[in-house]
């Protein structure tokens, strides 16, 4: 069991964490033209970029995370499929920051709770303004409502070894948050 002590937290060797950028289109609704093709340079997810950078300064190393620019790359759902089926990750974060984009929250949430039934899913953007709707109506098992940095660093944390081994959505046991001492509730 070889893991990396940063800060007094072990982040296990072994986790994987996702971040990915959900777009303000309707889903369902093809482009017009590809996100590349467009006459300005687009700038990725800044909340994304943001909470990386923080989880950097936290010790997570860069292989720990991967960053799915889906606005970018609008893949269909079936590629959607295979990439979660392939990366695997223990912990999902979607960022919403236009609350149009709950379409595709309900589709990309559907899809990775069929593949990962044991993945954490968090949603955090301006559609957390929204967290009944988004909590009773789809697959996404947490919301974080305004800036992320902090609270998503504390539910990365959550991540220990022990508790990928017990499953990442078992912190959702009521119990188990309130013996927790890193409470994720700001
Ligand atoms: C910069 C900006 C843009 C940039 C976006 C750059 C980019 N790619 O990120 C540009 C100019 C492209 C843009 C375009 C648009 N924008 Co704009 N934009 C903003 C602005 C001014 C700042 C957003 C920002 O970057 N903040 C800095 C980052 C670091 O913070 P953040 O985005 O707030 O994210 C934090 C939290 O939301 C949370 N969080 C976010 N995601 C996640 C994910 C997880 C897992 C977690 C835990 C937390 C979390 O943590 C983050 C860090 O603290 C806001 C207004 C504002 N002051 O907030 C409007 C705003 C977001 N935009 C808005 C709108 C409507 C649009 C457009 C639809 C406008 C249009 N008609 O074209 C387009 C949509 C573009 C798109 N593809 O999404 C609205 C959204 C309204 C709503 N409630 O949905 C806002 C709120 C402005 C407003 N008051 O009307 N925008």
């Amino acid at each position: 069991m070889s893991e990396e002590v940063i800060n007094n937290i072990e982040i296990p060797k072994n986790l994987r964490i996702n971040l990915t950028s959900i777009p303000p289109d309707q889903a369902g609704v093809p482009l017009t033209r590809k996100r590349s093709e467009g006459p300005f340079p687009r700038v990725p997810n800044t909340a994304i970029l943001s909470i990386c950078k923080h989880m950097e300064r936290n010790g997570y190393p860069k292989d720990s995370y991967d960053y799915y620019d889906f606005e970018m790359l609008y893949p269909s759902d079936e590629e959607v499929r295979e990439y979660f089926r392939k990366y695997r990750p223990h912990l999902v974060g979607l960022s919403v920051p236009i609350s149009t984009g709950y379409s595709h929250v309900k589709i990309i949430s559907k899809i990775i709770r069929e593949e990962l039934p044991d993945t954490l899913i968090v949603m955090g953007g301006y559609l957390a303004g929204s967290s009944d709707a988004v909590i009773k109506c789809s697959d996404v098992d947490m919301t974080v409502v305004g800036d992320g940095e902090i609270a998503w660093l504390k539910i990365c944390d959550l991540m220990t070894e022990e508790q990928i081994a017990a499953g990442p959505r078992n912190i959702l046991d009521e119990e188990k948050l309130k013996k927790n001492k890193r409470n994720i509730f700001l």
